[in-house]
């Protein structure tokens, strides 16, 4: 007998999302009404091994699992988007890479990630564990309708605040498919993108524009992402050319430019590289800033009065 969750926001890899201990109890849970014990045994050992007890996995989030995050306040999305290889995944490798060697960035402090596990297989190609040496991330897979969002949660020097940060990372044919058909059911991904962001950076390979074989394609996927995020996007954007360690021919370089000035004339103009990842951290100080800027909003923290979590609750509300 196999038992299956109707409920459109509960998933096979973490808790029931009405809180069933045991799902057998839930109305939503299809299956015998009254299942054998043989039943629930056989259903316990087909829970997938990576099934979390809590309601999400510590990889990616989905979409469906962001507003367990918005219970405490609304978090700052930062989209990056490009064309395929343009270096998207590069750049949160080396943000968190970051992160693990100076626990800060852009005067914010790392105070905590959803997706730690998430971050980890971002990064597991980077790290020199052993031979072979480290490589480049493999391809983001484009299966799947929804992007891969990376949490963290960053606490500001100045004030001390917190503040929920999301980071996207979809595959780049999902912006060219949008930027040639933004309404098709295809590119309900990356329609999310472009209309959750709060900063947007669009990353421009200067790797494939120095070579001869992908520099056409890569040239007016570019160029038609552009006009589309220039015509659709309503937040703050950056171009970002990756790869700045190579060199793209001058006239490319040229063309690109009058498109963005054209296109994207607020957009702001960054270079990064993972040759300097100086570079990188500048480019996520500016989408940190420009995503948190627009929703002043922070969590507050409460006081501590007392050390009893009752009476500190109680002590909160008796001074208001
Ligand atoms: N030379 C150089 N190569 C880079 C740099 N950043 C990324 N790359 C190369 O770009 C390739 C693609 O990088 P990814 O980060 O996987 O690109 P992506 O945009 O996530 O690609 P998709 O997920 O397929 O859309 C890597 O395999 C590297 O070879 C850089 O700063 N310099
Ligand atoms: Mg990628």
């Amino acid at each position: 007998m196999k038992f299956k969750c109707s409920h459109e926001s509960c998933f096979p890899d973490t808790t029931c999302a009405l809180g069933h201990n045991n799902r057998a109890e839930c109305e939503h849970w299809t299956g015998d009404a009254q299942p054998s014990e043989q039943d629930l045994e056989s259903a316990r050992s087909e829970r997938p091994e990576s099934t979390s007890d809590i309601p999400w996995n510590g990889y990616v989030l989905g979409t469906s699992d962001l507003t367990i995050l918005g219970g405490r306040g609304r978090p700052a999305v930062i989209g990056l988007i490009g064309p395929p290889d343009s270096g998207k995944t590069s750049l949160l490798t080396y943000l968190y890479m970051w992160l693990l060697e100076h626990g800060e960035v852009a005067g914010w402090s790392f105070a905590g990630s959803w997706t730690l596990g998430g971050w980890e297989s971002v990064v597991q190609y980077s790290r020199w564990t052993s031979e072979p040496p480290p490589s480049f991330p493999p391809h983001t897979s484009s299966s799947g309708r929804h992007p891969g969002i990376l949490h963290l949660t960053l606490r500001s020097q100045a004030t001390g605040r917190l503040r929920d940060v999301l980071l996207t990372d979809a595959p780049g044919e999902w912006f060219n498919q949008w930027s040639r058909s933004p309404n098709s059911s295809s590119s309900e991904g990356a329609r999310w993108v472009i209309e959750r962001a709060d900063a947007l950076l669009l990353l421009v390979d200067t790797g494939a524009l120095s070579d001869r074989e992908k520099l056409p394609a890569t040239r007016r996927a570019t160029r038609d992402l552009m006009e589309r995020v220039g015509a659709q996007a309503s937040c703050r954007t950056a171009v970002v050319w990756t790869k700045d360690d190579v060199a793209a021919p001058d006239a490319v370089t040229k063309m690109i430019e009058t498109a963005s000035g054209e296109f994207m004339p607020a957009a702001q103009t960054m270079r990064t590289t993972i040759k300097d990842p100086d570079t990188i951290e500048a480019c996520f100080a500016w989408a940190i800033e420009a995503a948190t800027a627009k929703f002043p909003m922070q969590i507050e923290q409460e006081p501590r009065l007392s050390h009893d979590p009752f009476q500190a609750l109680r002590r909160f509300y008796e001074r208001h």
